[in-house]
């Protein structure tokens, strides 16, 4: 009894948290759809919703209406007469939920067919994109094959087509997942899976990794970035070019740093070109709005602590093994560093 009493003290707490649970990431929702495939599946969740809805209000209205009618009433002496079997009653509430199921199954069936149609469906002149997906432990790469070039936790696609998916795993699962755009899809370690997504709209779309895959798994977050088809075709051709030189010296003495012959992070670290497993490339670091899925960019003091000690900040990341850890960065080096790695940028070069 007392422990009851204690439970229901939580439940004005619980609604709340029930409430604000939607209000956590802008855009990072399911119910605001801006592409085709999210939009299907809102709307069929939305018919489900209904049909239960439905089904709910009329069997409790006969149930209230039959406790009402048929309770016992003063002078209800006798048992009534007891019935058993009624053809006509099982025949239609066989027949209600089989009718039902059908108004379920048949756009759901059609959806599933749309949503796994991997055939490229290209817009007047353009060739089909097709994006590498690779799920690492706790970052995202993304290989444009056809291009020649890696991209690291942030992906582009035009805004208006369908862009097809292929979904590697190198560690262990994790799940691709951009929810304003469609459902996810696991990324397996040895199996290919597939999926297309299509953004109705230019913007940025937040994605996750939606599978448990280890202590930092929930900062395993990445963007996607649907731009206008001549702006998207200009950021592939950046990221084929790669960044410019930088010009101040302090930038240069970081490049110096960042080398084989500085502190190894190419190494883990592509510029330019195809990327590793080993790393995200840093092709367009500069032109991120977080770092390691969720620190602040414009945080130079986050950035020299995460090079100084990313495990603090990302626990169990690969980065935590580099070599270059067990040499101290001066606040000269470091500073150098960062002045390169701020020049990393493709779209401020257009
Ligand atoms: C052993 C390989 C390795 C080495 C060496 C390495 N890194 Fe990393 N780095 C990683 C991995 C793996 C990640 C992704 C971590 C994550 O988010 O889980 C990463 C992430 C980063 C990020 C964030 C990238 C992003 O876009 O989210 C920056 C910046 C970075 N490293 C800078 C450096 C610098 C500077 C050095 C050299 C001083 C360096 N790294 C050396 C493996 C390495
Ligand atoms: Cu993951």
């Amino acid at each position: 009894m007392k422990r009851w009493k204690t439970a229901w003290r939580f439940l004005p707490f619980s609604l709340l948290l029930l409430l604000l649970a939607g209000c956590g990431e802008e855009n990072l929702t399911a119910l605001d759809p801006k592409g085709p495939q999210a939009e299907w599946l809102l709307d069929n969740m939305l018919l489900s919703l209904y049909i239960m809805a439905f089904v709910t209000v009329v069997v409790f209205a006969i149930f209230f209406i039959i406790l009402a009618k048929f309770r016992r009433k003063p002078g209800d002496d006798e048992i009534p007469k007891q019935v058993h079997g009624n053809t006509a009653l099982e025949i239609t509430w066989t027949v209600i939920p089989i009718i039902l199921l059908v108004i379920l199954a048949v756009p759901t069936i059609s959806g599933t067919f749309m949503m796994a149609d991997m055939e490229p469906d290209p817009v007047a002149g353009e060739d089909t994109v097709v994006i590498k997906v690779t799920g690492h432990q706790f970052w995202w790469q993304f290989d444009y094959e056809n291009e020649g070039f890696t991209a690291g936790q942030d992906v582009y696609i035009p805004v208006g087509e369908k862009v097809l998916f292929e979904l590697h795993a190198q560690d262990v699962i994790h799940s691709f997942w951009v929810p304003a755009l469609g459902g996810k899809i696991d990324t397996v370690p040895g199996i290919t899976n597939e999926m297309w997504l299509e953004a109705s709209y230019d913007g940025v779309y937040k994605g996750k990794c939606a599978e448990l895959c280890g202590p930092a798994h929930a900062l395993m977050d990445f963007k996607l970035i649907a731009l206008e088809r001549d702006e998207y075709d200009a950021w592939v051709a950046g990221m084929q070019e790669g960044p410019e030189e930088p010009q101040e010296v302090i930038a240069q003495e970081g490049r110096e740093l960042f080398g084989a012959d500085g502190l190894g992070c190419i190494g883990c670290h592509a510029i330019g070109g195809s990327g590793t497993a080993a790393g995200p490339t840093l092709t367009n670091f500069a032109d991120r709005e977080v770092f390691a899925g969720y620190l602040d960019m414009d945080d130079d003091e986050m950035l020299a602590k995460w090079i100084r000690d990313p495990e603090s900040l990302k626990q169990g990341n690969n980065m935590a093994s580099a070599p270059y850890l067990s040499h101290d960065i001066s606040d000269d080096e470091m500073e150098a560093l960062i002045a390169y790695l701020r020049t990393l940028t493709i779209l401020d070069n257009e």
